[in-house]
C-alpha cells in the first residue's frame, strides 16, 4: 500500500523544514525516507555538496491504545448479561454500543432486519454501523460480532442455557470501541467505519434436532453484505475480531483469511511484529473457517481476514469455546492492548 503522507514532503526544497505534528501520545513508528535531493540550476560549491543527500524523517503517530479503556467496555457488556436475540440484555447492548459511536462524533447508521434462524425462530437484528470521516473514498472496515451464543452446547453442564461471551462476543467490540475513540482524539485523514454485527454465534449445533443446513452462522453479516448500508459501499480492506481477549491467546493466519485476502494478512501481522507482537500474531497456517469474514469476502466482495483465537496445535479453538468459562476472568488486558495497538498503528500508517 502506498503511504500517500509521504509524497508531499518529496516537494520541499532544500533547507525547508519539514512540518511534523507530534502529540504527546508515544511515538510508535518511525518511518525513515531517504530522499536525495538533485540541484539542476548549476552545480554547488564543494563544501555544499555534503549536504546534497538529507535524510527527512517522517514520523507516524499511532495513539496509545489504553486497556483499561476497552476492558471497561468489554464488562459494560458483560454486565448487561448474555446478549442473545430477544432478550432485554441485547437491546441494552445494542443501544450502548450506537450511543458510545454517537457520543464520538462517529455516524450511526442501525441495520435492522428480522432474522430467522436454524431452529425456525424469527429475532429483531441489529447491526451497529459506525462511520469515521464519510467523505473520505479510501475507508478501512473493522468488524466484530456483538451478539452472544444461547446455548454453551460445548460445555458439560447447563448446555442449553446462554454464555457470558467476555471473549466470544464483547472482546471484539470493546476493542473496537476503543480504536474509535482513539480515533476520534487524533483524527487520521483515511475514513474507518466500524460493523458490529449481530446474529454471529446462533449457528447450528453438532447435535440438533432440526434437520442440518448451510449458512446458519454470521446471519448479520450475511444481511449487510446482501444489503449495504450504503449503496456501492466498499472498503479497501477489512478485519475481523473474534475472540480476542483472553490471556496469552494465539491468533494464527487463518485459511479462509489466506485464501481471499493474504495480502493483507501479511500486512498485519508484519505490524503487529514491528511492535513486538508476534506471540499473538503467530506465523502458522491453519484451516479455513467459517466466521463473519467469510460473507464479508465472498458476498461483498471486500478483502477480509480474521485476527481469531485458534489454537494451530488442538486445531480447535480455545477450551472455554461456548463453554460458561467464557466469562470476565479470562479476559487479559495485554491481549486486549495487543490486538487493539495493531489496528492503531496500520491505521496511522495508512494515513
Ligand atoms: C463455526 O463454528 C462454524 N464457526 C465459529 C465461528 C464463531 C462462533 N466464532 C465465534 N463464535
Ligand atoms: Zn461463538
Amino acid at each position: 500500500m502506498k503511504n500517500k503522507s509521504l509524497s508531499p514532503t518529496l516537494s520541499k526544497k532544500k533547507g525547508e523544514k519539514t512540518q511534523c505534528h507530534f502529540n504527546n501520545n508515544r511515538i510508535n513508528s518511525i518511518v525513515y525516507c531517504l530522499l536525495s535531493i538533485s540541484l539542476f540550476s548549476c552545480q554547488p560549491p564543494a563544501e555544499q555538496q555534503s549536504e546534497e543527500k538529507k535524510i527527512v524523517v517522517i514520523k507516524i503517530n499511532a495513539p496509545d491504545f489504553n486497556p483499561d479503556s476497552a476492558y471497561v467496555y468489554v464488562k459494560t457488556q458483560v454486565d448487561f448479561g448474555p446478549r442473545i436475540p430477544g432478550s432485554k440484555a441485547h437491546e441494552k447492548c445494542a443501544d450502548f454500543m450506537s450511543q458510545k459511536l454517537k457520543s464520538l462524533g462517529w455516524e450511526v447508521i442501525v441495520q435492522k432486519a428480522t432474522a430467522t434462524t436454524f431452529d425456525t425462530k424469527k429475532y429483531a437484528m441489529k447491526n451497529i454501523i459506525g462511520s469515521y470521516n464519510t467523505q473520505s473514498g479510501k475507508r478501512i472496515l473493522l468488524c466484530a460480532h456483538w451478539d452472544t451464543r444461547p446455548f454453551a452446547d460445548r460445555d458439560s453442564v447447563d448446555t442449553d442455557k446462554p454464555i457470558n461471551g467476555a471473549n466470544d462476543g464483547a472482546s471484539g467490540v470493546g476493542v473496537l470501541l476503543e480504536v474509535a475513540r482513539m480515533i476520534t482524539t487524533l483524527k487520521p485523514k483515511i475514513g474507518v467505519d466500524i460493523i458490529l454485527f449481530d446474529l454471529e454465534d446462533y449457528g447450528q449445533p453438532h447435535e440438533s434436532k432440526f434437520p442440518e443446513q448451510e449458512d446458519t452462522w454470521c446471519l448479520g453479516t450475511q444481511y449487510w453484505a446482501k444489503n449495504l448500508h450504503k449503496p456501492g459501499y466498499f472498503a479497501e480492506y477489512a478485519i475481523l475480531l473474534d475472540m480476542v481477549g483472553a490471556k496469552n491467546a494465539t491468533f494464527p493466519m487463518e485459511g479462509t483469511s489466506m485464501y481471499y485476502a493474504p495480502s493483507v494478512v501479511e500486512k498485519v501481522w508484519n505490524v503487529a511484529a514491528k511492535i513486538g507482537y508476534s506471540n499473538y500474531f503467530i506465523p502458522d497456517k491453519t484451516g479455513e473457517t467459517t466466521d463473519d469474514h467469510l460473507y464479508v469476502n465472498a458476498l461483498a466482495h471486500i478483502p477480509c481476514i480474521d485476527i481469531v483465537n485458534y489454537n494451530p496445535i488442538t486445531r480447535d479453538y480455545p477450551p472455554f469455546h461456548h463453554r460458561h468459562s467464557d466469562n470476565l476472568d479470562l479476559v487479559d488486558k495485554q491481549t486486549l492492548k495487543a490486538v487493539g495497538q495493531t489496528l492503531l498503528e496500520l491505521v496511522y500508517s495508512e494515513n
